[in-house]
């Protein structure tokens, strides 16, 4: 990930300003290095890196922090404003009708991107459709086709067709009742003629409202002269770094994006099609330096209780707005966490777990974790209505009966009565936040509560 290490190392030397309420110059110098050193690791430009380290330090030390504020915090939020005026402001992507071009070296993942794109826009209600002018790469066509299928979005490509313009022009006519289309081109090993000559006629035929460059989060220095050149022939609206789940920095991307004054648009993260996520700068810095990205976090959940809603009929979300969470609300919960995505990413997501927590666990915790969601929902089963409804009220010789019935221990539906105390707790918390996202009262819950389960606690026994 872009800056990995920026998080730990940070919050290290900002640790080190707990309890003061005044930063020394000698303070300041120490984070700015720190923040030197991570984002020239991370293949950021020289030059952006010291624009950047001078802005922190001038306004770390000539800023009053506002009253009650501690050295630590002022100098946090000064961190994070110039950072997330570093990466800028996300690529402009309404949910409207639009035809979008898609743009890149090989390999760069193009094609991919284009199949998590269409699966998001679908997401969001639009129906999209890929055209897939790729005649170059043998395979393309089945390629795309089989991530489209994936992605359950239209398609059109034709593999006896080797004019990628005819192609492009065909798939727009064929695909006309979709409303976003996005036209996946051909990538060569570097920056060539015909590649350039290729893309600009396709851009020509299909007219498109938007044109994303696609950049490998590995590519470094180089990924400057490749935005600059694809941003003179056929202009670059907006960037998407792929591949931000490897070990790649990602600075050059960044850079790339600086330098031609573009955009991110979307990051992706891994191979299959949901692994993408719209580029939000704020919950983007905020997950690098460790505070959680509880906008992203929010909108994955929401997105996995919408799927788990047609499953439970007996589910009413209005009840657990309402206050009164309850087992039926935990169950859907589970099942919700469950198909929120790999649990290492979920957990990035989380304030004080993200920064390389998970690497820290056992391996086999997640796999405690999947057990122990298994025998709650088997301990469930064995429960009354009533029980379900208020967990409250189970007694001991419930939890007696309870045991046996389900074939586990007393102990275990303890646990589960606890888990549920502690999840109905952490709902109370987030009601008290607000929906605002508001960072500053957000980062002030957070560093209230603590290190280990963060804001979030209640989570603990997923993660
Ligand atoms: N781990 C990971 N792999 C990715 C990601 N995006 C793409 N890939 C992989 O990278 C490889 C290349 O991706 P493609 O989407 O085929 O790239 P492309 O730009 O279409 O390539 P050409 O059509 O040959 O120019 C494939 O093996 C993808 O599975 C990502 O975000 N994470
Ligand atoms: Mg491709």
């Amino acid at each position: 990930m872009v800056l990995d290490n920026l998080g730990s190392s940070l919050r290290g030397s900002l640790d080190k300003l707990s309890g003061k309420s005044r930063v020394s110059e000698e303070d300041v110098e120490e984070i700015v290095k720190e923040i030197q050193r991570s984002l020239l690791q991370a293949d950021v430009d020289v030059s952006l890196v010291m624009d950047l380290s001078d802005s922190i330090e001038e306004r770390a030390l000539e800023e009053e922090p506002p009253g009650g504020t501690t050295a630590r915090d002022h100098v946090l939020s000064i961190v994070y404003e110039e950072l997330v005026d570093l990466v800028g402001e996300s690529t402009e992507l309404p949910l409207e009708s639009q035809t979008i071009l898609l743009a890149g070296l090989q390999g760069s993942g193009k094609t991919t991107t284009a199949a998590k794109m269409a699966w998001w826009f679908s997401k969001k209600g639009l129906r999209p459709a890929v055209v897939q002018t790729d005649t170059f790469r043998p395979g393309a066509y089945d390629q795309a086709k089989e991530m489209a299928s994936r992605a359950e979005v239209e398609f059109y490509g034709d593999p006896d067709n080797d004019d990628p313009v005819d192609i492009a022009r065909k798939g727009l006519a064929e695909t006309s009742e979709a409303d976003v289309h996005i036209v996946d081109t051909a990538g060569r090993h570097a920056l060539e003629d015909d590649l350039i000559d290729e893309i600009e006629e396709i851009e020509r035929a299909v007219d498109p409202d938007r044109n994303l460059l696609v950049l490998d989060a590995a590519i470094g220095q180089g990924a400057k002269d490749q935005a600059q050149q694809f941003d003179e022939s056929i202009g670059i609206d907006g960037v998407v770094i792929t591949k931000l789940d490897g070990t790649a920095k990602g600075g050059g991307a960044l850079t790339a994006v600086n330098e031609t004054d573009s955009s991110i648009a979307f990051l992706g993260s891994g191979e299959t099609v949901q692994d993408v996520e719209r580029f939000e700068p704020n919950g983007f810095i905020s997950r690098l330096l460790g505070m959680g990205d509880l906008k992203q976090l929010t909108e994955r959940v929401e997105r996995a209780m919408e799927e788990t809603q047609g499953e439970e009929e007996d589910w009413d979300p209005e009840d657990m707005l309402q206050g009164s969470f309850t087992l039926k609300d935990m169950r859907h919960q589970m099942n919700a966490m469950n198909k929120m995505g790999p649990l290492d990413q979920v957990m990035d997501m989380i304030p004080g777990m993200g920064g390389g927590m998970m690497d820290e666990l056992p391996d086999d915790a997640m796999d405690v974790t999947k057990d122990r969601m298994r025998s709650f929902e088997v301990i469930m089963d064995s429960m009354t209505e009533a029980e379900l409804e208020n967990p409250r009220a189970i007694g001991a010789s419930q939890v007696e009966r309870i045991a046996r019935g389900s074939g586990t221990s007393e102990e275990r539906v303890r646990e589960l009565l606890e888990q549920h105390k502690m999840m109905a707790q952490t709902l109370k918390q987030f009601q008290g936040m607000g929906q605002g996202g508001d960072m500053e009262r957000m980062m002030k819950k957070m560093q209230g509560g603590g290190g280990g389960g963060g804001g979030m606690g209640g989570m603990g026994p997923f993660g």
